[in-house]
């Protein structure tokens, strides 16, 4: 295995000194050895992946110097657009040393969201003509990979990629713990409230943990799960595929189960549901301040007033609730598009499960109980 210490020495060596990405579970390690290590305005977590190349390009053109943009795999389509028509020597040439978590590499069992995007991750390096390696689980390859990496930036100054399969890096123990708030759900209790509130409605719920304790939640209470579509991958989406639902069900109430990264990652489509106004429609969003199921690296949603963005969008009502109390008075409001904050702690139950069906079956389920097909 690399030590995250090591790998981190050899991009000093080539001079990299500015980290940007989206956190990943296969670089959780990494991550936190940066939190760790780096400046906070040397290591900034990004929106969504493209920001992250834009903000690294921004970094180049004002230092000289190459920055690191570190991502899951599914994170490639949110960077292809700034590394085509930005980064790309056809364009601006711009060097950076993309870091990329290989989850669903052929012949490893991962989740189906990752299938595909696994399937293709170094096809679609080469088809975009960008030079990769997958990084070699001892030091020894690591360093050669690095020349090759150095090499590459030094004659041609544009991106290079590094792919890192699972369980490529040591642990590393985080020092630098993210700030607790004392909010008094977590999230799998507000969804828990959530579903025992709104019995008739359709939910949508955003990727990651969430997905999976409503999954459990629907089994432990001997629900069926043919009122939700858990939006498993594309994340940052799962509020529009709602607002598709809501814009073509208005007998219907709809209830997007959305996360703090999540909004933040794809933030413009609160524009669509605020322009479109759809008033069965019920956004929200479940405020932990972190990307939890990737390891717990912070998000900004603390820093900023997404309760007001919601309000200037245009949402019809906007509530931010701490306790449960709360939770369940907003749920009363019918007038929508509402945009509901749910301030909760963070982390997980440890023996949470994963769906046991398909997403097609999933899919077929939902369509035939809102009778669609
Ligand atoms: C485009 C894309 N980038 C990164 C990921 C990896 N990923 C999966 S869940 C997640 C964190 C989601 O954070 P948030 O929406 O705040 O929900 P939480 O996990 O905190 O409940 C990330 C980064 C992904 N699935 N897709």
């Amino acid at each position: 295995m690399i030590s995250p210490a090591y790998f981190y020495g050899k991009l000093n060596d080539l001079g990299v000194g500015f980290f940007t990405g989206v956190p990943d579970s296969l670089l959780k390690h990494l991550c936190s050895y940066l939190k760790d290590n780096v400046p906070d305005d040397r290591n900034i977590i990004a929106a969504n992946e493209g920001c992250a190349v834009g903000l690294a390009a921004g970094y180049h053109l004002a230092t000289g110097k190459v920055p690191m943009v570190y991502m899951q795999n599914s994170g490639m389509g949110n960077a292809t657009n700034p590394l085509l028509s930005l980064a790309d020597p056809d364009v601006y040439n711009i060097p950076m040393v993309l870091v990329i978590g290989w989850r669903g590499e052929p012949g490893v069992h991962d989740e189906p969201q990752h299938v595909k995007q696994g399937k293709v991750t170094c096809t679609l390096l080469e088809t975009m003509g960008i030079p990769y390696g997958i990084l070699p689980s001892d030091e020894e390859g690591c360093d050669k990979l690095f020349e090759t990496c150095c090499k590459h930036l030094k004659d041609n100054g544009s991106p290079f990629a590094i792919v890192v399969r699972k369980d490529t890096f040591s642990e590393y123990k985080a020092e630098r713990k993210t700030e607790e708030q004392p909010f008094e759900m977590s999230r799998e209790e507000a969804i828990e409230i959530i579903t025992s509130k709104e019995k008739e409605s359709i939910f949508v719920s955003t990727t990651g943990m969430a997905s999976r304790e409503l999954y459990e939640i629907r089994d432990r209470n001997g629900e069926s799960h043919d009122s939700d579509f858990l939006t498993v991958g594309s994340m940052g989406h799962s509020s529009q595929i709602a607002l598709g639902i809501a814009l073509n069900r208005p007998d219907r109430r709809i209830v997007c189960i959305d996360g703090d990264g999540a909004v933040i990652m794809h933030m413009g489509g609160m524009s669509t549901i605020a322009a479109q106004a759809p008033k069965n429609l019920i956004h929200i969003m479940i405020n932990n301040g972190v990307h939890d199921s990737v390891g717990g690296q912070p998000t900004v949603s603390r820093e900023i007033d997404i309760h007001g963005i919601a309000q200037s969008m245009g949402y019809r009502n906007v509530f931010t609730v701490k306790t449960k109390e709360e939770l369940e008075k907003a749920l009363e409001c019918t007038s929508g598009p509402v945009f509901l904050q749910v301030m909760v702690h963070r982390g997980n139950r440890k023996d949470l499960g994963r769906p046991k069906s398909t997403p097609a079956e999933n899919k077929t389920a939902l369509m035939k109980n809102i009778g669609s097909i």
